[in-house]
């Protein structure tokens, strides 16, 4: 240990010296405080720091996910949940059915906080519907790759982007808020794409999305066509949303990779509902805005579970158990070595602490529990937890053979009473 100390010391001063920064006693006395310490310094997450905005498109996206389908009252509530989680823009479709058109009109007449953009083609009388709905702010989508024009649109790309800027014209000229979403942006002729994000730019479109509308992306990949678009237009004058789908599991990776990139704002739905494989979920995405990229949101992240559980009871699609933060084995623990660790400290293990996010920590006993993880479990039956005991438990769990036999919550009350009266203190490997 003594050994490696000096060239410990060396490796973080030339961390700190990429990061621009001086080692000072002052930061080096939060070593002890903060485990992720060290991860912020690899993340360098002082540098990009800026506030990342969500749309939750759960309204949107997440209805066009297979046998997903929200009656009314629920899309109200959602809006309403989605609002008080601390979003900053709320999607939905008014174009749908008349459902849905009420719906739009009935969320924006309750003055939530968020934005309400209503999503429709780029065409007019789409627009008309959005207007009829009182709507503030309107999302135009256009398919503007070869493939999106040849074989979806029928259409050249002159006439692309005729029917683009008319519509963005009728648009402004009704005073609204707009995004435009240049749909299959990441297969589209990087000249076109540039030529139609600057006629928006020059129309004082608010906001364009740039969406990997397929999953072809690589981070890396996100980051250059954002950063493309980004160097070609007046930022300042229209900001650039990512909407990043989730065929090849990289959605939110590239999502924030796009961030990087130039782009402050990612569309979400909970749970990551929407087309096909969707988009990254509300849940992953605020954690890793809030505590990966330190973005300054106001979000309720207690509230994380509450909106999965919801969705998931209006969907019927169960929450996958091993589901970022809200799947039910996020936060249960398992392993000998780390029940041993977590029962002293959980960081050990957890990065966020699940009360933080709306969800329970769970010890999980069986032939996997060890010394401690056995010594735990006669402590909370009121047992004599000595060393010989819980050793001879461990042996017992593993000699049953029938692997993990029971799972309990390990409450702040349990916890208080472990680490205060050293149950585990004394079975020391
Ligand atoms: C769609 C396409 C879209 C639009 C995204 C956006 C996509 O299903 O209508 O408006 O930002 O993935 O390209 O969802
Ligand atoms: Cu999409």
């Amino acid at each position: 240990m003594y050994l490696y100390a000096p060239n410990f010391i060396f490796f973080t001063y030339n961390i700190y010296k990429l990061n621009d920064k001086s080692v000072n006693v002052q930061r080096m006395s939060l070593y002890s405080d903060d485990p992720n310490y060290f991860a912020h310094i690899y993340n360098d997450s002082e540098r990009d720091k800026k506030r990342i905005k969500l749309l939750d498109s759960t309204l949107r996206e997440g209805e066009q996910h297979p046998g997903v389908s929200f009656s009314n009252k629920q899309r109200i509530q959602i809006a309403w949940m989605l609002d008080s989680f601390g979003v900053d823009q709320i999607e939905i479709s008014p174009i749908v059915s008349l459902d849905h058109r009420e719906a739009t009109k009935i969320i924006i007449k309750q003055g939530l906080r968020a934005d309400i953009v209503a999503h429709v083609r780029a065409i007019k009388s789409d627009v008309d519907v959005a207007i009829d709905c009182n709507a503030t702010w309107v999302a135009t989508y256009l398919g503007i790759s070869d493939i999106h024009l040849k074989s979806k649109l029928r259409i050249s790309r002159e006439e692309a982007k005729i029917r683009a800027l008319e519509v963005a014209d009728y648009i402004k000229s009704h005073g609204l808020k707009s995004r435009f979403t240049m749909e299959d942006a990441s297969r589209t002729e990087p000249e076109f794409l540039l030529d139609m994000c600057r006629e928006m730019n020059n129309r004082g479109i608010e906001r364009i999305s740039i969406p990997d509308t397929v999953g072809i992306m690589r981070p890396r990949g996100m980051y250059n066509i954002v950063k493309l678009v980004c160097n070609n237009i007046d930022n300042s004058k229209t900001s650039l949303d990512v909407h990043c789908h989730n065929d090849v599991g990289l959605a939110l990776s590239n999502a924030l990779s796009g961030c990087e990139g130039g782009a402050d704002q990612i569309h979400t739905t909970i749970d990551g509902i929407g087309e096909r494989t969707g988009i990254p979920a509300l849940a992953e995405t605020a954690v890793a805005l809030n505590l990966i990229y330190k973005s300054n949101n106001d979000f309720r992240l207690h509230l994380l579970k509450d909106l999965s559980k919801t969705i998931s009871d209006y969907t019927s699609i169960p929450i996958h158990e091993s589901k970022p933060l809200v799947g039910d084995s996020s936060y249960k623990h398992k392993a000998g070595t780390h029940l041993a660790a977590i029962l002293r400290n959980p960081s050990a293990y957890e990065i966020i602490e699940p009360k933080q996010v709306g969800n329970r920590r769970k010890i999980v006993f069986g032939e996997l529990s060890g010394k401690n993880g056995s010594a735990y479990l006669l402590s909370i039956l009121g047992l004599d937890s000595s060393k010989e005991n819980a050793e001879s438990l461990a042996k017992g769990l593993k000699e049953l053979r029938m692997g993990d036999i029971l799972e309990l919550y390990l409450d702040e009350k349990l916890e208080r009473k472990i680490l205060n009266e050293g149950y585990v203190k004394t079975n020391k490997d």
